[in-house]
């Protein structure tokens, strides 16, 4: 899986995306990351890619022509036109059925906006996809891609340790996680549940589900509606309303 940054920031892309296990995928090759600044492709000698808005108002707006030819180098390099996702408040936001949806492309290319944004024009021309990362407003479009490429690298086959984890998670089901825990077995007086330590594998499991539940409906109750939930689970939950 390769993707693509269109940034003013490159380094700040380079520097999030090498760290840890997404860092490690990079070396391993199970996925790429090549930014390109847009400030490479102003075509003037002072590098300005951004202007004041026409019609008045606060800001700047970055200019058509510099994102058009960061992004024609890229169709150049890959040859075909790859699906491009525009970083911004105002699109669908981001989950973790889109995040599955986009592991499926081979190439994709994340358009960072900054100011007060891009010339609508380019957007017409290039981009497919509109996202946002949750109803707040950030400074650009730099932390929501590596928000989106840690979750999207992360189902990648073998960027995780252990094959299972990416399945059994948060969100699985659409149900929280279980509660785990570690050594100690006692920490400052509070012990790790009994049922852990008995060695009954399947009422562990159990256990875990009605945790995963319990939790969803505490923390998550909006949730609750889309879980996949089993008999068992059902039963479960009637016999909590006594
Ligand atoms: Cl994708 N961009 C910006 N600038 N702010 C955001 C966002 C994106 N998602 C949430 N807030």
């Amino acid at each position: 899986m390769n993707f693509h940054v269109l940034t003013l920031f490159p380094d700040m892309i380079q520097d999030g995306v090498n760290t840890s296990i997404t860092g490690r995928a990079v070396g391993k090759g199970l996925i790429s990351l090549n930014t390109v600044n847009i400030r490479d492709y102003a075509g003037n000698k002072y590098g300005q890619v951004d202007d004041y808005p026409y019609g008045g108002g606060a800001g700047m707006v970055m200019q058509p022509g510099p994102v058009y030819r960061s992004y024609e180098s890229i169709v150049e390099k890959i040859g075909y036109k790859p699906r491009v996702i525009y970083l911004t408040p105002q699109g669908k936001v981001f989950n973790q059925s889109m995040a599955e949806e986009f592991a499926k492309e081979e190439d994709i290319v994340f358009l960072c906006g900054h100011y007060e944004g891009i010339d609508e024009r380019v957007l017409n021309m290039i981009v497919t996809d509109h996202v946002s990362i949750g109803d707040y407003v950030l400074t650009g479009g730099e932390l929501p891609s590596m928000v989106m490429i840690d979750a999207i690298s992360r189902l990648v086959p073998g960027v995780l340790n252990n094959n299972v984890s990416a399945e059994f998670e948060t969100f699985n089901d659409n149900l929280l996680e279980y509660p785990q825990y570690t050594r100690p077995e006692e920490f400052m007086g509070e012990k790790v549940p009994s049922i852990l330590l008995s060695g009954n594998h399947p009422k562990v499991d159990q256990w875990r589900r009605e945790q995963s539940i319990l939790r969803t409906m505490e923390r998550r109750p909006d949730l609750m509606e889309e879980a996949v939930l089993t008999k068992e689970d059902m039963k479960f939950i009637k016999t909590l309303d006594k």
